[in-house]
Parts: C-alpha cells; structure tokens; sequence
C-alpha cells in the first residue's frame, strides 16, 4: 500500500509545481484593494465603481463603504494599478493600493 500512495503523492507535486510555474504566465488576471477615503456615503461607491468600470480590462469591482476600499480584478494585460488610482482620482477619490 506504500508504493501506490506515494506514487500518487509525487504525481501531486508534480502537478502543483507544475501549476506553480505555468499560473503566472497564462492567468493575466489581478485583484488588488484600493483604499479610498473620500467615499463617506452610500451613493460614492456608485461614483467609484462607475469609473473603474470604465478602464478597460476590469471584470470585477466589489466596494465595501464600511472599510472605504474597492476591490478590483482586472487583467493586467490590459489595465494597471496606476489605470485604476487615475480613474478613481479623475472621479474625485484619489485612492491608494491597500498591502
Ligand atoms: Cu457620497
């Protein structure tokens, strides 16, 4: 019984470093939490989501007014962090990427 569990163990590995090394280069796509401060009622976040969905690329944006963030999935082939700071800057809420 030894033999075939570890076989299949090896056979595991080999498939997660394998998709260690191949995810980066195929899946484009990036989610980064903005911070935006200025959003201090209900109706920013429909300002802010408004203007991030206008950088081309960005599939996804979650606003959460309680934390003040935005979070944004975006493929980073066609859009960048800096894309979407200047969109939410343009619309009146300068934001910063949250760590
Ligand atoms: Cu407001």
């Amino acid at each position: 019984m030894k033999t075939p569990v570890s076989a299949q163990a090896k056979k595991l590995f080999a498939s997660l470093a394998l998709a260690a090394v191949v995810a980066p280069v195929c899946a484009a796509t990036q989610t980064v939490t903005l911070s935006v401060p200025g959003m201090t009622c209900a109706a920013c976040p429909i300002t802010v989501k408004k203007a991030l969905s206008k950088v081309d690329g960005v599939s996804r944006i979650e606003v959460d007014i309680d934390k003040r963030e935005a979070i944004v999935t975006f493929d980073d082939s066609k859009a960048s962090v800096a894309a979407l700071t200047d969109a939410t800057r343009n619309a009146g809420y300068p934001s910063t990427v949250r760590p």
